[in-house]
């Protein structure tokens, strides 16, 4: 294609870094949410990839998260609960801060929890369970996110599309990594359709009646539905309370009530939990790792996928040919630099 531009990961890591640092961010700030964005866009994860700058420079210019925040991690080297306050910052530098001490919390203790609160929250959650998984560590991670979910069988936005992360190392392989929304999908998927002027699949969203709809205009207006109805419902709930109530951060309610809008990024707490295999498994039969290899290979075995799969051929192939960009994303990455 003629209108595609290659550029190496470190490449647009540096032009990501330039927008964010001209638009006030320290460097702390911008150099961690500009490794997540690369991230995204280098394992063709769009709808968290270069398109979130915007939403990142919107929040700091409405003054709903601080451009120059330096995270502090509480001090208690006893507790296998690790807390990092983000200060009004973004997340990632807090989880950047917490990850080697959660890590070394769950090996000591075979289980540890990072609380982080009061961050802005705009990224993937994948990266977080794999900088765990690169530890040899199992994870999972969640956070709400601004009412933009119906309940199921309720009619207007309530929960957030609360993404859910988990992460297995594997011994010769990438981990095993599933990362989604529980709703049927991540409202960026939204924002990406109503933007190529396309219509959503059926069952994505209702309008502001309560009716289905497929017209990404009327979704933004109306509400999103929880992925596998009751089921993810249930899941994206059981979010807002470990990853909201329970670490005494916002819901996805208050949190757009704080904001007024949709437009900024959302603001909450977040919640990543560690665990050690081989803590787990000792005294019992077999190395955890090594069994649960016949797992994957039973289910590749079926003709199935992993997920991450898709994610991972994309990461090779960025690594070894570049990130592919078209004329219109060079065209908006120069656009925010000269803005
Ligand atoms: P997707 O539905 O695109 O993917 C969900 C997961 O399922 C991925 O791990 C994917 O792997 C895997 N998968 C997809 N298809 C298959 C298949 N056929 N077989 C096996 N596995 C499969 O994700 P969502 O749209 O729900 O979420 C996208 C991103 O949005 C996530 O990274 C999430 O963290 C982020 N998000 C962030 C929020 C926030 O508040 N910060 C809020 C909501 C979402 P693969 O990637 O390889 O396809
Ligand atoms: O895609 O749903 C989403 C989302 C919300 C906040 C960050 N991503």
């Amino acid at each position: 294609m003629s209108d595609v531009t290659t550029l190496t990961p470190d490449a647009l890591h540096s032009r990501v870094l330039a927008i964010l640092s001209k638009a006030g961010l320290n460097t702390l700030q911008a150099a961690a949410i500009a490794r997540v964005i690369v991230a995204g866009e280098r394992d063709a994860c769009k709808s968290h990839g270069i398109y979130r700058i915007e939403g990142v420079l919107r929040a700091v210019k409405a003054g709903k998260a601080r451009p120059d925040a330096v995270p502090v991690l509480e001090q208690n080297d006893a507790s296998a609960i690790v807390k990092v306050d983000a200060k009004s910052g973004f997340s990632n530098a807090a989880f950047e801060l917490g990850v080697p001490v959660l890590a070394e919390r769950a090996r000591r203790f075979g289980i540890a929890a990072l609380a982080i609160n009061d961050c802005t929250h705009f990224a993937a959650l994948w990266p977080e369970v794999e900088a765990l998984t690169d530890r040899g560590l199992a994870a999972f991670a969640m956070c709400p996110s601004y009412s933009t979910v119906a309940p199921a069988g309720g009619t207007a936005p309530l929960l957030g599309t609360n993404p859910f992360a988990f992460g297995w190392p594997r011994l010769d392989n990438p981990p095993y990594v599933f990362d989604f929304a529980t709703s049927v999908a991540a409202r960026g998927e939204i924002e990406l359709h109503r933007r190529a002027g396309k219509p959503l699949p059926d069952g994505w969203a209702i309008d502001a009646s309560g009716q289905p709809t497929t017209d990404p205009e009327a979704a933004l207006a109306g509400a999103m539905l929880p992925f596998g109805g009751h089921k993810g419902s249930a899941i994206g709930t059981m979010i807002e309370l470990l990853a909201g109530v329970m670490i005494g951060d916002f819901t996805s309610r208050e949190a757009l009530d704080y904001l007024g809008s949709t437009a900024f990024a959302p603001r909450h707490g977040e919640l990543i939990v560690a665990f050690s295999p081989e803590a787990f498994s000792a005294g019992r039969p077999g190395n955890p790792l090594v069994r649960a290899e016949a797992l994957f290979e039973a289910i590749a075995g079926q003709g199935a996928r992993l997920p991450s799969q898709r994610r991972f051929a994309a990461r090779a192939r960025a690594e070894k040919d570049g990130i592919p960009l078209t004329a219109e994303e060079i065209r908006q990455l120069d656009h925010l630099l000269e803005h």
